[in-house]
C-alpha cells in the first residue's frame, strides 16, 4: 500500500492492530434467483468454482480465519466470518465473491466490521489474587499461590484466544451487534470503573455457567461500524444459543444497559455444502 502523505511528526503507518489482534468482518449475502435463472449452465458451474475458491480457508492468500455458514430465515442465505491482521485481505474476499461468475447473483445484505481485543474488564493477575483474599484465602496458604499461578497461565491462553481466536468446531453460530446504553439515568459510560467492573463480573459469571456448551467472541465495532460490539456465539446445539442469551437478559449489565441489533443464526459448513444447500446448480 502507498503510504499517505503526512506532515508534522512521523507516525508509524500500519493497518494491523497494534495489540496483535485481528480485523474481523461478518458479512451476510442472499441469492438473486432471477439473475441465477438467467445464467447459462456453464456460468453457474464456473461460478460455483469461483465461490469455492474465494471462500477456501486453505488458499495461499486467504485471511487467517474464514468461516462460511448457512443462515436461517429471510435476513440472508449465507454468512461469512473473516479475520486477519490485514483489513484488505479480509475485504478482498467480498470483492472476489462479487467479481466471480456468480457475482451478479449475490446480493450483499448485512455487514459488521470490527476488531478483536482484550476487554478492559478481564481481571489482571493482581485483581484475581485480591479477589481470592476477599473470599477468605490467605497469602501464605499453599492453595493461594497455586490458584494465582493457575490463573496467570490461563490468562496467557485466554488473551491469545481473544486476540487471535481459534474458531470452535461447533456447528451452530449466532451473531448480533450491541451497544451499551447512553440514556439519561442509564448511561453505561458515566458509571464508575468499579460499578462497570462489578456488572461485568456478574456477566462473566453467568457466561461461565455455559462453559463446554457455548463459546463466545466479543469484537469491537467502536469507531468502525454502527454498533459498539459484535457478539459471536458458537454452540454445540442451537438451543444453547437461546438459553445463554435468555439467561444474560437478567444480568444487570444486559437488563439495564444493553441494546441489541439484528440477530443472525447460522450453521457452519464448507462453501460447497452452502452452495448445495442453497440449490445453486447448473
Ligand atoms: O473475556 C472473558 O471471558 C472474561 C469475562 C468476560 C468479559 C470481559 C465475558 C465473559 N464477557 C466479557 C465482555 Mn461477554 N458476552 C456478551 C454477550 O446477549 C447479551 O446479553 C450480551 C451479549 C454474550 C452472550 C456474552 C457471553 N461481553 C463482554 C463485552 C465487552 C464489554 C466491554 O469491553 O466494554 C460485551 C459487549 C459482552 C457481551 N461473556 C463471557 C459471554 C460468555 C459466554 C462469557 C464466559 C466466557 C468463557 O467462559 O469463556
Amino acid at each position: 500500500m502507498n503510504r499517505p502523505p503526512h506532515t508534522g511528526q512521523p507516525v508509524e503507518v500500519s493497518l494491523s492492530p497494534a495489540e496483535g489482534g485481528w480485523h474481523c468482518s461478518h458479512l451476510y449475502y442472499s441469492w438473486n434467483r432471477d439473475v441465477l435463472a438467467s445464467l447459462p449452465a456453464e456460468q453457474i458451474a464456473t461460478g460455483r468454482a469461483d465461490v469455492i475458491e474465494a471462500l477456501s480457508p486453505d488458499a495461499a492468500d486467504a485471511p487467517l480465519r474464514v468461516q462460511t455458514s448457512i443462515v436461517s430465515g429471510h435476513k440472508a442465505d449465507f454468512g461469512l466470518m473473516l479475520m486477519d491482521p490485514d483489513p484488505l485481505k479480509v475485504d478482498r474476499i467480498h470483492q472476489r465473491l462479487m467479481a466471480g461468475k456468480l457475482g451478479r447473483a449475490i446480493v450483499p445484505g448485512y455487514s459488521f466490521v470490527s476488531m478483536t481485543e482484550i476487554s478492559e474488564y478481564v481481571p489482571t493477575v493482581e485483581q484475581f489474587g485480591q479477589k481470592l483474599l476477599e473470599e477468605g484465602e490467605t497469602e501464605d496458604s499453599p492453595t493461594f499461590a497455586t490458584k494465582v499461578k493457575g490463573y496467570a497461565d490461563r490468562l496467557v491462553m485466554m488473551n491469545r484466544q481473544r486476540l487471535t481466536p481459534d474458531l470452535p468446531e461447533w456447528p451452530s453460530t449466532c451473531f448480533y451487534p450491541m451497544n451499551k446504553k447512553r440514556k439519561v439515568g442509564e448511561n453505561w459510560f458515566l458509571l464508575s470503573k468499579e460499578e462497570r467492573n462489578a456488572l461485568m463480573s456478574e456477566h462473566a459469571r453467568s457466561g461461565m455457567a455455559f462453559a463446554g456448551k457455548v463459546s463466545q467472541l466479543i469484537s469491537v465495532g467502536l469507531g468502525l461500524d454502527d454498533w459498539e460490539w459484535g457478539v459471536t456465539l458458537w454452540a454445540a446445539n442451537p438451543e444453547f444459543l437461546k438459553d445463554i442469551v435468555y439467561r444474560m437478559r437478567f444480568d444487570e449489565a444486559s437488563a439495564r444497559y444493553a441494546e441489541f441489533g439484528p440477530f443472525l443464526v447460522s450453521y457452519i459448513c464448507t462453501a460447497e455444502a452452502m452452495l448445495d444447500h442453497c440449490a445453486i446448480k447448473a
